[in-house]
């Protein structure tokens, strides 16, 4: 028998169709899904409309952690929308307060072995106890809540070995960014990162979740570490060892590529604007002036994190030129720091203790001042997402924000000396903010409420032979989701809403756009890797909406590609990246369907310069029917009918 890596391991136990040939499409039965309030509303909404009479998972889970502001009645009204839905289909409920999708994931439900689907690209989180997670666009994650399977490209796998150990001050977060230093922000497209080596014995879950978390940053499609002593004793502490599961490759197990990183030779490392691959030494860039520093997300606001972030600070002051804001990760983190006395360590410094949610990591408050230097533990520094388009947003460990905070301006945590902190022994999962599925008579009687920001889901029909439209927008590389619908708390507010989230679309690159659009069918033009970044399927509904037919680009980013498809829009590659300056703003086009297969060349005709540019419709059987019938809902509702 073939040694198997644990990635293919998995893969196998959960395969419903396909093989395990890179490249080809495989689907996958989905153990767990998870969803937010950004996310987690167009999901219920198609979940609703697909028909299913409840879940078919062995645990599905909304959160409420991404917009808990509630500056109007929108926001509450999704929270209560996916309460209803929750209670009506047997979901699980997470609610406000009890804190990140992923921190909390990892804390109460994440299981080795187990794959799970989620609205959201950072639930590769869950690959640090060994569990294949994977984010996607809420539709698929609507499907998968319903029971069937999962349909993605079969990943190469890249064998990532760690050897050394961590030198004192420098830590995960270090070793994401050494990641993302070698892969760069695509390097990772089409590819699970498996990390294995004698490394990771010194490698503690949480540790291992934040690299794990901004695996998804290289364009990866999950990272995964094996399940093993750390991952037990993780586990143990919170009380819940009949999840642990021991697994690991095969010996001998061979990878499609291999990678190998001495974590001895690390040191600490930041992303500096605007991308998590520019990624420089903390030693290059020390000494600029920080306005602020802001400790959080899904990244890193483990009760490890925090801990380390307040010894640091215990027992000084921030300088009045910095604004600290340090947002917990969890219910379970908060309440620990308060415990543990770290509560008083940030208070005393200075800091800001915001609500246990995303918040600034996602706009959602905390915008710095025009042309400010913030520095953040987060995970994505594109322009404009914290709120504010001039911020300069650098990504570094709580460590190196922490101390640099105290400094006023970006420091070298090294130079504090070696750092201790205790962990409790004991972290039982406190199920006071979550709300278990109903019981079946609570179902049947159930009502969904549904408030006037819950709009219903658009219904798209199928194309035409021929698709004729303008090219809107030219645009470069590198294009992000946040740049097609941008987040913070008025837009997010909105994700039970397309027509009035449409608006925004493009906001911040043209917001000429959605007016435009409205008048007929378009084309987007683009460079490499369009879409990268968030899960949000509303970068691809919502254009739809308006009128976008297809997007011609170089290449594009996987969970985004996916949207495309699921909402009927045409991903055409450009054969001839050169051929990309034959499209301009305005141009006429056209493309005819007719030749529409996996792997097809399709001639994009410009017909106001009369140039004929070739793309390859680089998507499988499955996604042709879809893109064909006009998107996924409209493909299954005339499957049903
Ligand atoms: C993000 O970090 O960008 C988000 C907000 O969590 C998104 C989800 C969304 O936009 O709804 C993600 O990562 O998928
Ligand atoms: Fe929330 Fe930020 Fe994590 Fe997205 S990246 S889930 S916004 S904390």
């Amino acid at each position: 028998m073939t040694a198997l890596n644990l990635t293919k391991k998995i893969i196998k136990s959960r395969l419903a169709a396909g093989e395990l040939v890179p490249g080809q499409e495989i689907g996958l039965l989905i153990d767990q899904t998870l969803a937010h309030d950004a996310t987690g509303q167009m999901a219920a909404l198609q979940f609703e409309a697909l028909g299913f009479p409840k879940v078919a998972t062995k645990r599905s889970v909304f959160y409420v952690d991404h917009n808990v502001l509630q500056v109007g009645f929108e926001n509450a009204d999704d929270h209560a929308y996916l309460a209803s839905v929750a209670k009506k289909y047997g979901l699980w409920l997470s609610k406000a307060g009890n804190g990140i999708c992923h921190q909390v994931n990892l804390e109460f439900f994440s299981r080795p072995g187990d794959s799970l689907l989620g609205a959201d690209s950072h639930t590769t989180t869950g690959g640090a106890v060994g569990s294949l997670a994977i984010g996607a666009g809420g539709l698929d994650v609507a499907v998968a809540m319903g029971g069937q399977p999962f349909y993605l490209p079969m990943p190469e796998v890249l064998g990532i070995e760690l050897t050394g150990a961590f030198r004192p001050m420098t830590r995960a977060k270090d070793l994401a960014l050494e990641v993302l230093r070698i892969l760069g922000v695509a390097g990772g497209r089409g590819k699970i990162l498996e990390f294995y080596g004698p490394a990771l014995e010194g490698l503690s879950v949480t540790e291992r979740a934040t690299v794990a978390n901004m695996s998804v940053e290289t364009g990866a499609i999950t990272a995964i570490f094996p399940s093993d002593q750390r991952t037990r004793e993780f586990l143990a502490a919170r009380d819940r060892l009949s999840d642990y599961v021991p697994l690991a490759a095969d010996q001998g197990a061979e990878y499609d590529g291999r990678l190998a990183i001495n974590l001895s030779e690390l040191e600490p490392l930041a992303a500096c604007p605007h991308s998590p691959g520019n990624v420089k030494k903390v030693a290059e860039i020390k000494g600029l002036p920080v306005d602020q520093v802001a400790i959080g997300s899904c990244t890193n606001a483990s009760l490890e994190d925090l801990l380390a972030a307040a010894a640091i600070l215990k027992g000084h002051a921030v300088p009045p030129s910095v604004s600290l804001v340090v947002a917990p990760g969890s219910r379970q983190v908060y309440l620990e720091l308060a415990k543990a006395g770290a509560l008083a360590d940030f208070i005393g410094a200075g800091a800001r203790l915001m609500e246990v949610a995303c918040g600034f990591c996602n706009g959602v408050g905390q915008a710095p001042k025009t042309n400010g230097v913030s520095l953040r533990t987060s995970n994505r520094n594109f322009p404009g997402r914290s709120g504010t388009p001039s911020g300069n947003l650098y990504l570094v460990s709580p460590e190196t924000a922490a101390y640099s905070a105290l400094k006023g301006r970006i420091a070298d945590p090294r130079d504090l000396g070696p750092l201790k902190i205790r962990l409790p022994e004991r972290l039982p999962p406190d199920l006071a903010l979550v709300a278990p599925p109903a019981s079946p008579a609570e179902m049947a009687k159930a009502e969904i409420e549904r408030g006037p920001n819950i709009a219903p889901v658009p219904r798209f029909t199928a194309w035409p032979p021929t698709i004729e439209g303008e090219a809107m927008l030219v645009l470069g590389d590198d294009v992000t989701t946040d740049d097609v619908l941008p987040a913070g708390a008025h837009i997010l507010a909105l994700r039970a809403n397309i027509p009035a989230i449409s608006k925004y679309v493009f906001h911040h690159l043209d917001p000429t756009y959605p007016e435009r659009q409205k008048k007929g069918l378009g084309f987007i033009v683009a460079g490499a890797n369009y879409g990268q970044g968030s899960s949000r399927e509303h970068a691809a509904l919502a254009p739809r909406y308006l009128g976008l037919a297809a997007v011609v680009a170089i290449s594009f980013a996987r969970i985004h590609k996916a949207n495309l498809c699921n909402f009927g829009i045409w991903p055409l590659e450009l054969c001839d990246p050169a051929q990309k300056s034959l499209l301009n703003k305005g141009d006429k086009l056209s493309v005819d369907l007719a030749g529409s297969a996996p792997g097809a060349t399709l001639a994009v005709k410009n017909l106001t310069t009369g140039a004929v540019v070739q793309t390859r419709l680089d998507v499988s059987a499955r996604q042709v029917a879809t893109l064909l019938a006009g998107g996924l809902l409209a493909q299954m509702a005339a499957a049903k009918a």
